[in-house]
């Protein structure tokens, strides 16, 4: 049997519409979901929308809109996003939906048969921006510390005793070292939790767009407990009889999230199934920000970067490459148009692009399009070159289990650079007269590179690996990363090819 592999996007607020940032997050999670595939494992990637609570409410309020029909339309970008971006996930949660309703309300009902929850009253700073509670110590200058308004919040609330959890999670972060990613954040969740921990209030009275709390219809669940149990929803928690999919899938091996929600998910998720008694996820990682050509981006400044804009203007592949080449993944990084032309011609077109092109260019004209035969022996330069993805595999594995998307690419660009390199040295264009049968075993090695390099990229650049896995004729079931093993077939006739990234002027 498969090792199962359980992977999530945060769920996206329906209140305005996708941007860069959702399509960042989301990605990366592709990626590691379209490499576990791959890697033989049974995937499911997880996203979706985050439809309840008070900003989405105020949202459709602004736009005179019932929320159920508001939350309907603007979910449906989110949706259109995963095609325009080629993302490959499995399942997309709504928050509206009745299996996620039913397991917030089994996931209440646990807590409060475990007596986690009580009645109480909350008095305190509410920011419906962030959708969070502020003590008086974390407001600054009259806003909360992410700069979002704040008001003043008095309604009965019930509460969940986060406070009694404080040494179990630091704890529990002792004895998982990697649960919290990078080092940086886990170091600014443990102090976080060590400055100590008041009960979180987990219910509203004074809206109704959520929720229901069982039992009690004054209240509405607090809309972070109603969020982060759609990771559980997704794999059928509510549904008592169905629950194959909950013991094949939880706890998820991955929550991806940006650094803004690392509190949300990193402490009150694990004490909430801790009071629950349901497994923790085994890691939540959180990634730096974007800004725009050094600017923060939000919709105020008129700077927010449309995903569907970029892919339209410079194509799905090279925003995926870009978006994972250009900063490592954990840190901030600045999006501008002039670097992602840079990567574009430089990686895309002048390297890999125009390895593929001379190499099929070259078979094409000197071998009748037929590729040659594999070599009866090698030299060490051809060695070299051939095995050394070979015999990354391994290296390959950790650099996506521990999220380092940049130096995975920067390794397959080293064996691209490599492979030019050698295409130079080599110099079959006068083998062509000096020594035939090289010049064929010269272009078999570069071709059998090529194919590797196309495999290994799938997960980055799935619509690229698939036109030259096509061109140069390798079978579906040869793509997977077992076959990277396996030498090409050569006698193949080919085409010749037409360039894969134009220049962008
Ligand atoms: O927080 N750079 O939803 P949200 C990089 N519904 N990533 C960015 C970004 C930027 N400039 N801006 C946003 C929520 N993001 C909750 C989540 S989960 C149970 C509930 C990304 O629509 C980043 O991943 O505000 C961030 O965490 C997410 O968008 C916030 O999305």
């Amino acid at each position: 049997m498969k090792n199962s592999y359980y992977i999530t996007t945060p769920i996206y607020y329906v209140n305005d519409v996708p941007h860069i940032g959702h399509a960042y997050t989301t990605l990366s999670c592709d990626i590691i979901a379209r490499f576990k595939r791959l890697d033989d494992f049974d995937v499911f990637f997880l996203t979706g929308t985050d439809e309840h609570g008070q900003k989405v409410e105020m949202a459709a309020k602004n736009k005179n809109i019932e929320p159920f029909d508001f939350v309907d339309e603007v979910s449906k970008n989110f949706k259109n996003l995963l095609n325009c971006m080629n993302f490959s996930s499995d399942d997309f949660i709504r928050t509206t939906e009745k299996r996620h309703i039913d397991s917030c309300q089994k996931i209440w009902k646990k807590l409060i048969d475990n007596g986690h929850i009580y009645l109480g009253k909350y008095s305190g700073w509410y920011a419906v921006r962030d959708e969070a509670f502020f003590l008086e110590s974390e407001i600054i200058d009259g806003k909360a510390p992410s700069g979002a308004p704040v008001e003043w919040v008095e309604e009965p609330s019930y509460f969940f005793d986060l406070s009694k959890w404080q040494n179990k999670l630091l704890s529990f972060y002792e004895e998982n070292k990697s649960f919290i990613s990078p080092a940086s954040r886990r170091n600014e969740v443990i102090s976080f939790v060590k400055g100590g921990l008041k009960d979180l209030s987990v219910s509203r009275t004074s809206f109704s767009w959520g929720v229901k709390v069982p039992n009690d219809d004054n209240h509405i669940m607090y809309v972070w407990l109603d969020a982060l149990t759609n990771y559980l929803s997704a794999c059928n928690y509510s549904e008592g009889k169905n629950q194959e999919s909950f013991a094949k899938f939880w706890p998820a091996d991955i929550h991806m999230v940006g650094k803004d929600i690392i509190r949300f998910h990193a402490v009150y998720w694990p004490a909430f199934l801790m009071a629950a008694n349901l497994p923790l996820p085994k890691k939540i990682f959180a990634h730096g920000w974007w800004t725009n050509e050094g600017n923060k981006i939000s919709k105020s400044l008129g700077n927010v970067i449309n995903p569907f804009e970029l892919v339209e203007k410079y194509g799905v592949d090279q925003v995926r490459y870009f978006l994972m080449r250009e900063v490592p993944f954990g840190n901030d990084g600045d999006f501008s148009n002039s670097q992602l032309i840079n990567r574009v011609n430089s990686d895309l077109a002048n390297s890999y692009g125009n390895l593929f092109q001379r190499v099929v260019s070259m078979i094409c004209k000197n071998c009748n399009e037929v590729v040659p035969l594999k070599p009866n022996n090698y030299k060490n330069e051809d060695l070299f070159l051939i095995n050394s993805i070979k015999n990354s595999m391994d290296d390959y594995r950790y650099l996506i289990d521990n999220q380092k998307f940049d130096q995975y690419l920067k390794n397959i660009w080293i064996t691209i650079g490599n492979a030019n390199k050698y295409v130079d040295e080599q110099a079959p264009w006068s083998l062509k007269t000096s020594d035939f049968s090289r010049m064929e075993d010269v272009l078999y090695n570069l071709l059998e590179t090529i194919r590797q390099i196309s495999i290994l990229l799938q997960p980055f650049m799935p619509d690229t690996s698939k036109t030259i896995l096509d061109h140069i004729k390798v079978e579906h079931q040869d793509r997977h990363f077992t076959s990277i093993n396996k030498m090409y077939q050569g006698g193949i006739t080919i085409t010749k090819p037409t360039p894969m990234f134009p220049r962008i002027v």
